[in-house]
């Protein structure tokens, strides 16, 4: 390849290569290149933003070296790659994450200190990319972590939305949704003008014969949106690898602006078809798990999934291989249902465009792709009407009514006998409209499908699977249970927790391989290594005590017990469970007598979270915090024994603050309803305990950790079928302390009670779908026994620390070798040593 290029240009192009900065000085000479040149700032405007942005722009020169290398080295070596299809990528913060990895912190700080700078305030000048709701999106950025640490030849692609999800203002105790601008300034992508596809919407489907007789169907007319390429450089830990993040951005194709229609005095529509084009990437949809059928979102879905095949299509063609070894090649694992229509589009460019026959077409597809499924949820599952998707791909309609009927015939001449099975299965439910259930055809369209926790791989082959394994056999689905990068939720979070970790293990190896954690195990007596660990938890306390200050003014007790939940607010996960819970303990301090408050613990319990815009209970449920809150936190009778605080906006970067300074957190869902859960993972790897039910990865954590350092309660996934049904009929009362709650609620003693009315019945009359109440006796004992647990410092130590040396299975270095072993079939790059 090299040859490609003659001498006299090689020989220049090598000496002029640019060389990374190495020490404090040669990365002062770069950033303040930046500041005066890229930035035009001087010395006398030189504020903390622009600072950050020339240090960002320094570490961006050094990993775009190794970019290069790395894309070049994969495309010379062309094994095959993994392509990550997700709608969301929740990557928070890059520059700490990128020192990390670059591994040239220690310069960076000591240059910046040198022109008066100090490295926290420039870490915390950046703007989070927020391009995601929670937990899925998250864990989609952790693999990203964990493919290039790993050395795996693998590119994320998602949608760049331009305004991300939405910021999160509370005002007056209610959740208000602004835009979030967060390019405003991101050095951290490329944008790639040279790379554009043209993704086709609308129109229909003509039939010709071809010069060999050949039917072929030909989509035509309708409209056209181009889909521009921008890169976002992905560094491996600890190695010279760097992948790439592909997002897509939309835009008119005919052009931004419309000479014609502005000279003859059309101003506005002069430039309409650039804003309805720029919609599609405007906003990501927050998730309520209620699938709403947005034209919009569907929209979306196909513009993300037709511009990545083209790419990924693209670039295995330039290899000029053979057909067949596509699924040798490449291997695109599907995030959730989101990107399902990448099945019929690879399949239409193979027989519309590549003129391949079906079979050998659909033999393709069906090995090429894997689909993670993240819910079992059924109102979650996706599907979108048929007349819809006639109208907006009439082609793509047409090839999975293709597929859905070799798929059927397929079962019939299988399981001739069960008429009622074909309804089941088929992909197009025959509702009113009819609906396309893109789940189903992801699994028939995938080679494995998997889940993301043991208890969850189970729950989908006997819930909204089972048929499939019938048909398919139980090997098609396996389980990952998810895990969460170490660099980012252990070093970045915790650098005094990973520092210590450091001195006693001999070395930062446990960021590469986590199991060495259970080495700490040793130390768990050791009296100097207990009290530098307990001081670590106090000092993190204390940094989110001054925040919580910072932000809302409340101050809290740092030697208080720190309860917290931040995830997504959804009734599954029960915030609503937690804050009655705190209700509870309200009530009960107002009851106590001076000398049971000297025994109880101060406790502070800290809720963070989103909800979907148009998910009101979510929305009563912040607002009922955020009440209660008011009243607790100015109650002279309850002074410092307890306080509620509503942290606004969480993302990434406020989770690196929260999860190392909990003492307890919350993963408390209705059994069988959350598939995994991740904040889980990172509050115990920070010495956190947690209270939670057992469900998710909470079943494997307590395996690890033993079931002596977590604090189960509540009833069982297998219980809550038969539970629901006594609600429905009646033959239920209402645990009796919940009752007290809902009195008080109901009397106004948090605000207006009609506010919370809705919240309150949906409990006491409308079945109590998610258990609140049957759970709600044994949650409240369980946060006594906390209480208890607590008051023996040394024994909750113990616990923390022995749970910590535990926690090596979780990291996502472990699911990634796993999906590229069980689905990928994929092996590392290592970049060789003397590039
Ligand atoms: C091309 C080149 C690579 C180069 C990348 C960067 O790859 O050497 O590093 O572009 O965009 F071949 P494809 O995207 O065409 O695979
Ligand atoms: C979803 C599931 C979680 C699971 C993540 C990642 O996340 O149980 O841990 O995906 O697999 F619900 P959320 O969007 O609900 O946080």
């Amino acid at each position: 390849v090299e040859a490609s290029i003659p001498e006299p240009q090689r020989a220049a192009w090598k000496k002029f290569t640019p060389k990374p900065f190495e020490t404090a000085e040669e990365f002062n000479a770069e950033a303040v290149r930046h500041i005066e040149t890229t930035l035009a700032r001087s010395m006398y405007n030189c504020d903390e933003g622009a600072a950050y942005a020339g240090t960002a722009l320094a570490f961006r020169d050094r990993l775009v070296l190794d970019w290069n290398k790395t894309q070049q080295a994969q495309t010379f070596t062309d094994q095959k790659r993994v392509y990550y299809l997700s709608l969301e990528f929740l990557m928070g913060r890059a520059l700490d994450n990128a020192m990390l990895n670059i591994g040239k912190k220690d310069v960076a700080v000591k240059g910046l200190s040198d022109l008066g700078f100090r490295m926290e305030d420039i870490i915390s000048q950046e703007h989070d990319a927020a391009l995601g709701n929670g937990g899925l999106g998250r864990l989609a950025a952790c693999f990203l972590d964990s493919m290039a640490s790993l050395n795996y030849p693998a590119w994320g692609y998602g949608l760049r939305y331009r305004y991300g999800i939405f910021k999160q203002e509370i005002i007056d105790g209610y959740q208000v949704e602004v835009p979030d601008y967060w390019l405003d300034f991101n050095p951290w992508e490329f944008a790639r003008h040279d790379i554009t596809v043209d993704v086709q919407f609308y129109g229909h489907v003509s039939k010709y014969q071809d010069d060999d007789g050949k039917n072929v169907s030909v989509w035509e007319g309708g409209e056209i949106v181009q889909a521009c390429a921008y890169d976002v450089p992905i560094a491996g830990y600890g190695t010279s690898t760097v992948n790439n993040l592909r997002l897509w951005g939309s835009k008119a194709a005919s052009g931004e602006f419309d000479f014609q229609k502005f000279n003859s005095g059309e101003y506005e529509s002069s430039v309409a078809d650039q804003q309805r084009a720029e919609t599609i990437s405007a906003v990501l949809y927050p998730n309520d798990n209620l699938e709403r059928g947005k034209e919009l979102r569907l929209k979306q879905q196909y513009f993300w999934c037709a511009a990545s095949l083209f790419d990924i299509v693209r670039r295995f063609k330039k290899t000029q291989r053979p057909w067949k070894d596509f699924p040798n090649q490449v291997a695109i694992q599907l995030n959730d249902t989101h990107p399902t229509m990448a099945i019929p589009e690879l399949q239409r460019i193979l027989i519309d465009q590549e003129g391949l026959d079906w079979d050998e077409a659909w033999s393709i597809v069906s090995k090429t792709f894997g689909y993670t499924n993240h819910t079992v949820l059924p109102e979650a599952l996706e599907k979108w009407s048929v007349p819809l998707f006639q109208h907006l791909l009439p082609r793509h309609l047409q090839i999975i009514y293709d597929i859905n009927l070799n798929f059927l015939q397929f079962v019939e001449r299988n399981f001739p006998k069960e008429r009622d099975i074909l309804n089941r299965v088929s992909i197009i439910e025959e509702s009113n409209p009819k609906m396309v259930r893109m789940a189903y055809l992801a699994v028939i369209g995938s080679h494995k499908v998997n889940g993301v926790a043991e208890l969850h791989s189970d729950l989908i082959k006997t819930t909204i699977f089972k048929d499939f394994v019938k048909i398919y056999g139980p090997d098609k689905f396996t389980n990952v249970t998810n895990g969460i990068t170490p660099r980012r939720w252990l070093h970045q979070a915790n650098p005094r927790l990973s520092e210590l970790i450091a001195s006693k293990l001999g070395g930062y190896d446990f960021l590469k391989d986590l199991t060495l954690l259970h080495k700490l195990e040793a130390y768990v007596d050791d009296k100097d290594f207990r009290k530098e660990f307990q001081e670590i938890k106090y000092a993190n306390k204390v940094r989110l005590a001054k925040y919580i200050k910072d932000t809302l003014g409340v101050s809290v007790n740092p030697s208080a017990l720190f309860d917290v939940q931040v995830k997504r607010i959804h009734e599954y996960k029960r915030q609503q469970l937690n804050i009655f819970g705190v209700i509870h303990r309200y009530l009960a301090i107002k009851a106590m007598s001076p000398e049971e408050k000297k025994k109880l613990a101060p406790r502070v319990s800290i809720f963070g979270g989103k909800a979907a815009p148009g998910y009101w209970m979510a929305k009563t449920v912040i607002h009922l915090v955020n009440q209660v809150g008011k009243v607790v936190n100015n109650d002279k009778d309850v002074g410092d024994l307890l306080k509620v605080i509503y942290l606004e906006d969480y993302n990434v970067s406020k989770a690196e603050i929260i999860c190392p300074a909990s003492d307890i957190s919350e993963h408390i869902s209705t059994a069988g309803t959350e598939a995994s859960g991740t904040s889980n993972m990172k509050f115990v790897i920070n010495g956190g305990l947690i209270i939670g039910t057992c469900d998710g990865a909470n079943i494997e954590i307590t395996r690890e950790i033993g079931e002596n350092n977590i604090f189960l309660f509540g009833n069982l996934a297998e219980d809550v079928e038969e539970l629901r049904h006594s609600h429905m009929y009646g033959t239920y009362t209402l645990d009796p302390s919940l009752a007290a709650v809902f009195d008080s609620i109901q009397s106004g003693t948090f605000g207006d009670a009609g506010s919370f009315s809705a919240l309150v019945n949906g409990i006491v009359d409308h079945g109590d779908y998610y258990l609140v109440s049957d759970d709600f006796a044994s949650y409240c004992k369980t946060q006594e026994l906390i209480d208890e647990a607590y008051r023996n410092q040394d024994e909750w130590l113990t616990k923390a620390i022995t749970s910590v040396a535990r926690m090596g299975f979780f990291s996502s270095d472990r699911c990634i070798d796993e999906y590229a072993e069980m689905i990928w079939n994929t092996e590392p790059l290592v970049p060789s040593k003397d590039e």
